[in-house]
């Protein structure tokens, strides 16, 4: 049995329970991290010293790093499916999944955690509007592709569109002054109308 370790409401737990879900996988989902704890006791740290959260068990196979966790889910059970079969399609959906990373540190902290976590009272409004804008440029590099091809990979979903999937979610959620993006918010659209990304990743941001 999968075990996934994390809260639902972490950004890089959902892109292992995104895949798991894309994938059909039944799993166990045990909260941790924040407010539940968990990822600071020993047992934890032995399974994944650095102390943050998604964290699989499969079967004995112990795995942490949202991506890689990803990636061997895919491997594993979506060969030719969210995995591509093709080596230069397999690269192709990778590199997307490692860009996700760019746009991640830009988004996150700079913009998630001041508009969503941080009392509005200490929020420095000038920085977030800077941080807006820095992203709405960045997206300008999916938004190439995205304009040609359904999703980040192509014409098919596949595991490149796990990871920025996730962040998008926030992104078109949160209440910014987002530039028009019409490939990206087509790909939103299209990535809405799967079952277990509105259970998964659409959700309440929090
Ligand atoms: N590179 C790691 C980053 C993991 C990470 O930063 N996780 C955050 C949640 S999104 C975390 O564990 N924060 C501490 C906590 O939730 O207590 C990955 O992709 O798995």
């Amino acid at each position: 049995m999968l075990r996934i370790w994390g809260r639902s409401n972490s950004v890089n737990v959902k892109k292992a329970l995104w895949a798991a879900e894309e994938l059909g996988l039944r799993y166990e989902r045990i909260d941790a991290g924040l407010q539940f704890g968990v990822n600071d006791t020993p047992e934890y740290r032995r399974i994944n010293p650095t102390g943050l959260v998604p964290t699989i068990d499969d079967d004995g196979f112990t795995l942490w790093e949202s991506h890689t966790i990803v990636r061997y889910l895919a491997a594993k059970h979506g060969a030719g499916t969210l995995c591509p079969s093709d080596l230069r399609k397999r690269a192709d959906a990778e590199r997307w999944m490692d860009w996700a990373h760019t746009f991640s540190r830009e988004f996150q902290r700079p913009v998630f955690w001041p508009l969503v976590r941080t009392p509005p009272e200490e929020r420095n409004s000038g920085a977030i509007a800077e941080a807006v804008k820095k992203c709405g440029e960045l997206l300008r590099i999916p938004e190439q592709t995205l304009r040609q091809t359904p999703y980040l990979a192509g014409a098919q979903f596949t595991m490149a569109d796990i990871p920025l999937g996730c962040h998008i979610q926030l992104w078109m959620r949160l209440p910014i002054e987002r530039p028009a993006l019409p490939g990206v918010e087509a790909w939103f659209a299209r990535l809405c109308q799967r079952p277990a990304y509105g259970r998964i990743v659409d959700i309440a941001l929090s």
